[in-house]
C-alpha cells in the first residue's frame, strides 16, 4: 500500500467509524418511577438537588412537554415498550405481581427491533407488565415468557414493583437464590402460608400502611399480596438501589464491545419508600426526598460507569419517567408532612393517576455528546415514538403491523426540530383519555371519581367535556369546553377517529 491508498483506507476506516458511532449508538435508558415533573433541580425544584440528573440535562436536551402514555406504570410501561396505546388492548391496568405476561412474544419492541439492529439488550429493574402463561408463572420453575421472550438478551427485575409479592429479583428465567427445599407460593387471592400480615400484626411493622399494603410483611414492610417460602431469596428494600445499579454496570461492561441497549427501571421513588443508610434523613423531605438523591445517586453511577469505559460519547442516554407523582401512595413514611414546600408536580395540576397533566407530563432529557442539540425543547413528544424513532435511527424497517401508535420523532429527540407530535393522547387511572394539541388540552367526559381521597389526587374526571389552554393556563383551571365548542368538537373527534382505527402511524 502507498502513502495515497493508505491515507485513504484511513480516511475511510475513520470515517466508517464516525458513521459507526452515529448510527449505531449505545441506548441506556434510565426510567423512573413516578418521577414528577417537578422533582429534579433542572426541573425547577428548589428544596432538593439532583446533581447528577442535571448534569445530564446540562449537556443534552431537557423537554418541557414529553409525556408518558399514562398516568400509571403498567400501561406506560407496555406503551413504551410496544409502541401501542395501552388502552387498545385490555388488561393494561395496574397489574397485579402474579398477572401473566401482556405483551405477545409475536408483538415487535424496542429491544426486539435493537436485537434486529445486532444490539445486546438488556433490563434491569422493575418490570410490572406480567411474566408467565396465562394463569401467571411458576414461580419455582423456569419464569417465563417474560423480558427475554420479547427481545431481551439478559434481565435482572422485580416482577410487579416494590409494594407487591413476590418480594425477590428474578434473573433471566428464575428467581434468584431460590432455596429448593423453601419453595415460594405467591397469592393475589385467599393468604397463602401463615406469615404475619400487616392488618393483623401492625405492631410488626417499621413502616405502616396508610391505605391498602396491609398483606404479608417482607423486611418489616406489609405489602400487596400474599406470599409464604423463598426466605433466602428475599429482597431487602434498602439495598435495592445498590443491586440494580451494580446489574445495571455490570451489564454495561460486559457489553461495551458492541452496540447495547439498557432499560433500567429504577424502584425509585416508588413506594415502599427504604433508600439506602446513605440517602435516609439526608434530604430534609423525609424517605421520599432521600429516594429522589437516592435516584440521583444511581444516575451518577451509570454516567460514571459510561466515562469510565469510554462510552459517554458512544451512548444515547435517556432519563425519564413512567408516570406523574405521588405523595402518599399508601405508607406512613412522613411524605405530607415533610413535602417543606416542596412541588413534585411543579406548575402542574394532578399527579400520578390523574387526566390532569402532572399525571403523564414528565422530565425526559436525551443526552448524546455532538449529536443533540442542547438546551429545552418545548417540542410535543410521548414516549410512544421511541420504538419507531430507535428503528430509525439504527436502520430497522417497521412493518405495516408493528408499533401501531409510534411516529418517527428523532429529530425532536435530538434536539433539532421544536416541532414534536401533531397531538399526544394520555391516559388516567380507570382510562379517562386526554388528547393535547398545540396548546389545547382535551379531557373526555368521565364519570370516575373526581378526587382519589386515599392518595388526595386530584383525578380530572368531569362528566362533561374539559378544554384547556396549557399556553395560557399550564395548571388547568379554567374549563374553556363551553366557550370553546369547536376546538372541543375537534378534539373530540380526532380522539374518536385515532380510537376507532387500529393504529395511528
Ligand atoms: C395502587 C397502589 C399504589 C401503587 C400503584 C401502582 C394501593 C392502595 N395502591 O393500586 O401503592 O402500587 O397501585 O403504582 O394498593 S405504579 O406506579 O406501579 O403504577
Ligand atoms: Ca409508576
Amino acid at each position: 500500500m502507498n502513502r495515497k491508498q493508505f491515507t485513504a483506507t484511513l480516511l475511510l476506516t475513520s470515517w466508517s467509524l464516525i458513521a459507526h458511532a452515529q448510527t449505531k449508538p449505545n441506548i441506556v435508558l434510565i426510567y423512573a418511577d413516578d418521577l414528577g415533573f417537578g422533582d429534579v433541580s433542572c426541573y425547577g425544584a428548589s428544596k432538593i438537588k439532583t446533581p447528577n440528573v442535571d448534569q445530564v440535562a446540562a449537556k443534552g436536551v431537557r423537554f418541557t412537554n414529553a409525556h408518558a402514555s399514562s398516568a400509571t406504570c403498567t400501561p406506560s410501561r407496555y406503551s413504551l415498550l410496544t409502541g401501542q396505546y395501552a388502552w387498545r388492548k385490555s388488561g393494561t391496568g395496574i397489574a397485579p405481581g402474579d398477572a401473566a405476561l401482556l405483551i405477545p412474544t409475536h408483538q415487535l419492541t424496542v429491544p426486539g427491533v435493537l436485537q434486529k439492529a445486532g444490539y445486546k439488550t438488556g433490563v434491569v429493574g422493575k418490570w410490572h407488565v406480567g411474566l408467565g402463561p396465562k394463569g401467571g408463572p411458576d414461580w419455582n420453575g423456569d419464569i417465563k415468557p417474560g423480558p427475554r421472550e420479547i427481545g431481551f438478551d439478559y434481565s435482572f427485575i422485580l416482577p410487579a414493583t416494590g409494594d407487591r409479592v413476590p418480594c425477590v429479583y428474578v434473573e433471566n428465567h428464575r428467581i434468584v437464590g431460590l432455596d429448593p427445599n423453601d419453595s415460594i407460593r405467591v397469592s393475589y387471592g385467599a393468604p397463602v402460608g401463615n406469615e404475619p400480615t400487616g392488618k393483623a400484626h401492625p405492631e410488626l411493622l417499621k413502616m405502616k400502611f396508610s391505605h391498602g399494603h396491609d398483606q404479608t410483611i417482607i423486611n418489616g414492610v406489609s405489602r400487596i399480596g400474599y406470599m409464604s417460602g423463598g426466605q433466602s431469596a428475599r429482597w431487602v428494600d434498602e439495598e435495592m438501589a445498590d443491586v440494580l445499579t451494580q446489574k445495571a454496570i455490570q451489564f454495561i461492561e460486559r457489553r461495551q464491545q458492541e452496540p447495547f441497549f439498557l432499560y433500567f427501571a429504577t424502584h425509585d421513588i416508588h413506594v415502599p419508600r427504604l433508600p439506602h443508610s446513605r440517602f435516609a434523613g439526608k434530604s430534609g423531605l423525609g424517605p421520599r426526598g432521600d429516594a429522589i438523591l437516592q435516584l440521583d445517586w444511581c444516575v451518577g453511577e451509570i454516567t460514571r460507569a459510561l466515562d469510565r469505559l469510554g462510552l459517554t460519547e458512544k451512548t444515547l442516554l435517556i432519563i425519564s419517567s413512567d408516570n406523574g407523582p405521588v405523595i402518599d401512595d399508601g405508607y406512613q413514611d412522613q411524605a405530607v408532612d415533610k413535602l417543606n414546600g416542596h412541588k413534585p408536580a411543579g406548575p402542574l395540576r394532578g399527579g400520578k393517576y390523574s387526566a390532569f397533566d402532572a399525571g403523564t407530563r414528565v422530565p425526559f432529557i436525551v443526552r448524546w455528546p455532538k449529536q443533540v442539540r442542547v438546551g429545552t425543547s418545548d417540542a410535543l413528544t410521548s414516549q410512544i415514538d421511541l420504538l419507531a424513532s430507535l428503528a430509525t435511527l439504527t436502520g430497522q424497517q417497521l412493518r405495516d403491523a408493528d408499533a401501531p401508535d409510534s411516529f418517527v420523532a428523532l429529530d425532536a429527540l435530538l434536539g433539532k426540530t421544536p416541532k414534536g407530535r401533531d397531538y399526544v393522547i394520555e391516559q388516567a387511572v380507570g382510562g379517562t383519555r386526554s388528547l393535547l394539541k398545540g396548546n389545547w388540552k382535551y379531557i373526555e367526559p368521565s364519570n370516575g371519581p373526581k378526587v382519589n381521597t386515599s392518595t388526595n389526587t386530584e383525578l380530572g374526571n368531569d362528566p362533561g367535556p374539559q378544554l384547556y389552554d396549557l399556553k395560557t393556563d399550564l395548571g388547568e383551571t379554567r374549563n374553556l369546553a363551553t366557550q370553546y365548542p369547536q376546538i372541543t368538537d375537534e378534539l373530540a373527534a380526532l380522539l374518536k377517529a385515532v380510537t376507532e382505527k387500529e393504529k395511528s402511524r
